[in-house]
């Protein structure tokens, strides 16, 4: 059912409406986590940013009958607080201005399914395979500390490994001893390579040394974790640039994906990153992580929309396998289901 399926003619003055109801949540089901499809996981992610999303906007509009200014003001404000960001959320509301204008109203149906359509239109349809090149694929991965990249990267070499391929990764957050660590107990999990160096030692050079080796030894990925700092937008872009620059100097067009991370549930600081990285550098895909459990996950739209950039994977969970391909047709379905 469509989540204003129980407000009948919404925006119809003959037929007001008289109860609203959303899907209720359903906490039954946690010993079963495991055993959850890919786009059951993705759903169970999903339930509080339906929720929060829904709800709002449910409140809005229930007991209206038409759309007029001020309920087009409310539904604006609904999508801006369901962390869709400013500029998408304009985006939506002016095409609604534009079909109310010309319908003067819209019942729910009619509400939902324009939402619906819309928020497909927004998201960018994304591709996960990697082509087939005589090189090792490279994927850089970037963002700020904490949104999980590491854990990302052993997720990302997991799949794969999987899927038969030969994965190298290369400890190039050299900043923290701990982050080093970390990558190597995710190598020896998944059972892959990896290069490193001391902790302190340049992020470049174990980016060269790990092209170098992955190239010398056959891989067919490489997958390069770098440093979450981000003092200022000069030296970031110093920084990646000086990685990318001698990766390229061993595998032409390398890297071929610089993968943003992002962290779902911080919202709109997920959106202000992703300004200021894509500012620094090429950004090519972005994952992100944390879709279980937050309410914001309404930011996949607004990134989508705003960077034109595919988001590529999402984290639904800490484990080895809550890494998803991003599926635009799944996320929507399990939004409006
Ligand atoms: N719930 C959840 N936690 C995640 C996800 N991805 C990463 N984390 C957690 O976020 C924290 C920071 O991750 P880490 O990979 O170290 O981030 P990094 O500093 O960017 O490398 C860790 O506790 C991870 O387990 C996810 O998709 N869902
Ligand atoms: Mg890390």
């Amino acid at each position: 059912m469509g989540i204003f399926g129980k407000v009948k003619g919404l925006f119809n003055d003959k037929d007001k409406p008289k109860e609203f109801a959303i899907d209720k949540v359903d906490n039954s089901d946690s010993k079963s986590k495991n055993l959850l499809s890919d786009k059951q996981k993705l759903g169970e992610g999903l339930k509080k940013t339906k929720k929060s999303f829904f709800d709002k906007l449910a409140k809005t509009v229930a007991g209206k009958s038409v759309i007029d200014d001020s309920i087009l003001d409310d539904i604006e404000e609904a999508l801006i607080a369901s962390d869709i960001g400013v500029e998408t959320t304009l985006k939506i509301i002016e095409k609604l201005e534009s079909r109310v204008k010309k319908e003067n109203y819209l019942n729910s149906n009619e509400l939902n399914s324009f939402l619906k359509e819309e928020i497909g239109t927004l998201i960018k349809d994304s591709c996960q395979s990697i082509p087939n090149i005589s090189d090792p694929y490279v994927i850089m991965v970037v963002g700020v500390n904490g949104v999980g990249k590491t854990t990302t990267i052993g997720k990302l070499a997991n799949k794969f490994k999987s899927q038969g391929k030969k994965v190298v990764l290369g400890a190039a957050d050299t900043f923290r001893a701990a982050a080093v660590d970390q990558l190597v107990i995710w190598a020896e999990r998944v059972g892959v390579e990896i290069v490193k160096q001391d902790m302190g030692s340049d992020p470049a050079s174990v980016a060269f040394d790990t092209v170098q080796s992955a190239k010398a030894n056959g891989a067919d990925v490489v997958i390069i974790d770098t440093a979450g700092r981000l003092h200022n937008n000069v030296n970031l872009m110093r920084e990646l640039g000086k990685i990318r620059n001698v990766m390229g100097k061993v595998i032409d067009e390398s890297p071929h994906d610089v993968m943003l991370v992002l962290d779902a549930s911080t919202g709109q600081n997920a959106i202000e990153q992703a300004k200021q990285f894509t500012a620094a550098t090429d950004v090519s895909s972005i994952a992100l992580t944390k879709l279980d459990g937050t309410a914001k996950g309404g930011v996949v739209i607004g990134i989508s929309d705003q960077f034109k950039i595919p988001v590529r994977y999402i984290g639904v969970g800490e484990g080895i396998n809550d890494l998803q391909e991003f599926s635009k047709q799944d996320f929507i379905d399990s939004i409006f289901s």
